[in-house]
């Protein structure tokens, strides 16, 4: 069996409980091969102070080989085009993207030092397994050094329409180092259907099959791959201390209030102050929620050195202060808003705790934490979950109730009917839910990308 090489921005220990999911299921992987995973150790160096050097160690049977950046490299590579950028315009964005012609110098002079570095650890029948937006040119820097492995790469953020993307101004070098994959994987069908259009109307690509497409000499297949959750990793979390004592305290608190949760990233894909407009109108409009209904908004501080994040977090403590303001009494509070990464052993405790789960982006590629809420509900008593139609989760998660977030009235009301959901159609939704996401779960996703890959002729 070939050796798995993972590469991604960051590298997480997989033993370790706060590397989350897919860092456990990578982790799986790379054991039952004794593999490599390399990306950039997170420190940040004043220039000639060492950067670029290479750190490796052990955990396990796999070796983590990390990178130092400079400031410069990381402010061009990571804040400035990948977040500054990529994130915004893949985000459907455009009017947030900062297309500064320094940060593609950055980002380009990055990705060849990364291949620089993991070349000479390359082995000659690797599989090579490259993640998201920051190292689309990976592959191509690593063909132009003459590697031959078989490399994938794995997009973890939606796809927008071609004449979206064609607004990066250096989108035919973006696009073009896809090539250099020997396969391409999306999130979801609307992602792929992108995907495939840019391919053949703006890259001039000719279809030889099914979602394989030609140009550039070489081949390249594409494909959707739905990112699932570990549920059995997830749900042992659930069991544990932390998340029984979080339980236990919101129980007591709000024994007598309906709770409602939203866990993200500060971020704006998120529609955090939609969500938070929505459940003013749900107030407003159905007044027998005040003193009850209560939203537990975390939303964990991301990127603040990106300008656009300082704007979304100002806005999202007005809206919520204005409505605790407006609606709130000595004894009640609609909102808790809090801006700080909840540890990931209590977020199991506080989704539990909730009837409803609020996961309402503007965009994203899957979202995780829809998945994470439906894994940890009690089968007998399950909380409700309203769900963006602009997730990827929503291609797959056809039960939850699905609505607009840019329609606030629509999303109250759908909020409105969460809350007071006769308990058959909670149970009924969610044990269908619950089997979707089992079935489709992170594991279904890892061996389904890397059988695909296998399948590719390099
Ligand atoms: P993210 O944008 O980070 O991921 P998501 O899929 O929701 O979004 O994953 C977030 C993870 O972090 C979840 O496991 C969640 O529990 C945790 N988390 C989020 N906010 C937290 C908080 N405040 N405190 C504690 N934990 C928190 C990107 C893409 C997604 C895609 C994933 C995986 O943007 O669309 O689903 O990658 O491919």
């Amino acid at each position: 069996m070939s050796r798995l090489v993972v590469v991604s921005n960051r590298v997480a220990d997989p033993r370790k409980t706060a590397a989350g999911g897919l860092a456990v299921a990578l982790g799986e992987a790379l054991a039952e091969t004794g593999g490599l995973w390399f990306g950039s150790s997170g420190t940040v160096l004043d220039r000639g102070q060492g950067e670029g050097k290479l750190h490796t160690q052990r955990a396990g049977n796999v070796t983590l080989a990390t990178v130092d950046l400079s400031q410069e490299d990381h402010d061009g590579y990571y804040r400035g085009y990948a977040n500054g950028v990529l994130w915004p315009v893949f985000h459907y964005r455009l009017d947030l993207a900062d297309f500064d012609a320094g940060h593609i110098e950055g980002y380009r002079r990055v990705n060849r030092m990364f291949a620089h570095r993991l070349r000479p650890l390359l082995q000659p029948d690797d599989v090579i397994w490259v993640h998201d937006y920051h190292l689309i040119p990976l592959a191509a820097e690593l063909r132009a050094m003459g590697c031959q492995q078989r490399i994938g790469f794995f997009l973890h953020i939606p796809v927008p329409p071609p004449l979206i993307l064609a607004a990066i101004p250096a989108h035919e070098w973006l696009m073009r180092a896809l090539f250099a994959y020997d396969l391409v994987g999306v999130q979801s069908q609307a992602d792929l259907t992108h995907l495939s259009r840019y391919l053949l109307s703006e890259a001039n690509a000719e279809a030889v099959g099914e979602n394989s497409f030609g140009a550039f000499n070489r081949q390249l297949r594409a494909g959707a791959f739905p990112i699932g959750i570990d549920v059995d990793e997830f749900t042992a979390l659930a069991d544990g201390e932390e998340s029984r004592t979080m339980l236990a305290t919101l129980r007591e608190q709000y024994a007598k209030r309906q709770l409602l949760a939203g866990v993200d990233r500060l971020d704006y894909s998120k529609g955090l102050p939609q969500r938070v407009r929505a459940f003013r109108t749900l107030l407003e409009r159905y007044p027998e929620n005040r003193h009850s209904a209560t939203l537990i908004q975390v939303a964990a501080p991301s990127r603040e050195d990106v300008h656009a994040y300082g704007d979304i977090r100002r806005e999202l403590e007005g809206l919520c202060g204005a409505i605790n303001g407006d609606f709130g009494d000595i004894d009640w509070m609609p909102i808790r808003y809090i801006h700080r990464t909840v540890a990931r052993k209590r977020v199991p405790g506080l989704y539990r705790a909730a009837r409803v789960g609020l996961v309402t982006p503007l965009r994203d590629g899957m979202n995780l934490v829809a998945k994470e809420f439906v894994a940890v509900q009690n089968p007998d008593d399950p909380g409700v979950l309203v769900l963006s139609r602009f997730a990827g989760a929503a291609e797959q998660l056809r039960d939850a109730l699905l609505v607009n977030p840019y329609d606030t009235q629509a999303t109250a009301d759908a909020i409105q009917r969460a809350l007071h959901m006769p308990l058959q159609e909670r149970q009924m939704r969610h044990a269908r839910l619950l089997e979707e996401i089992r079935r489709h779960d992170v594991h279904w996703w890892r061996r389904g990308f890397l059988a695909a890959l296998m399948e590719t002729g390099a």
